[in-house]
């Protein structure tokens, strides 16, 4: 019990420490949001410390992976946490597979539009629940929260979920992107509530 101690405003132990559920779906990025002409031009790239580097168009994502639908929580560092998003896309481990990732690749750097990218370990990358969505509740993302691609790692603070992701980077050594280089976490689990590098 906590008695004597303030409570968090939420009571659902899905709910992380000091985050509040918000029915809303902010938005929330540096930089612009893209526009794009033709999207049959867009493609992600995977490549780094793999076997196989791949290119792939958006037509590849919706059609040679299984489609999956998947419902998860997600949890912003700011503090806002939104239960039950729906997603629509690919799970990472099936786009992985054709690349063969080699075995001193330990972390990922996840390059979105505008040079923006983000880190985490390849065990969080790979996890079950890892998905990269082009959908939220069965209809294509909107330009603001990332079309036509965006990673989804729920296990992990939201800003690790890169919108516009455009390259998929295995390397050897950790290295911080936009927001942990200005002092966010290089893991980021909000059950620890790593939010800050200096947690
Ligand atoms: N490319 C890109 N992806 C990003 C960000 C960003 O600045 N650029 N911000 C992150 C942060 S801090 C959050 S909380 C979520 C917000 O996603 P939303 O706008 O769909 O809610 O996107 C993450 N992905
Ligand atoms: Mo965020």
């Amino acid at each position: 019990m906590y008695f004597g101690k303030k409570r968090n405003t939420s009571t659902s132990d899905r709910v992380p420490p000091n985050q509040n559920v918000t029915t809303t779906f902010p938005v929330l990025h540096n930089g612009n949001v893209p526009y794009y002409d033709d999207i049959s031009k867009w493609n992600l790239q995977i490549y780094g410390l793999v076997q196989h580097p791949k290119l792939y168009s958006l037509e590849d994502i919706l059609t040679l992976f299984p489609q999956v639908d998947l419902s998860n929580d997600i949890h912003c560092v700011t503090g806002w946490s939104k239960l039950d998003a729906s997603w629509q896309g690919i799970r990472v481990r099936d786009i992985v597979k054709d690349v063969k990732i080699q075995e001193n690749a330990h972390y990922v750097i996840l390059h979105a539009e505008e040079g923006w990218t983000t880190n985490l370990p390849v065990e969080d990358f790979l996890k079950e629940t890892s998905l990269l969505a082009h959908s939220f509740n069965n209809e294509p993302l909107t330009p603001e929260h990332g079309y036509p691609l965006r990673g989804v790692f729920p296990h992990l603070y939201f800003w690790k979920s890169a919108k516009w992701l455009r390259g998929i980077q295995f390397t050897e050594h950790d290295h911080p992107g936009f927001w942990e280089r200005n002092g966010y976490h290089m893991k980021g689990d909000p059950w620890l509530e790593q939010r800050y590098s200096f947690d």
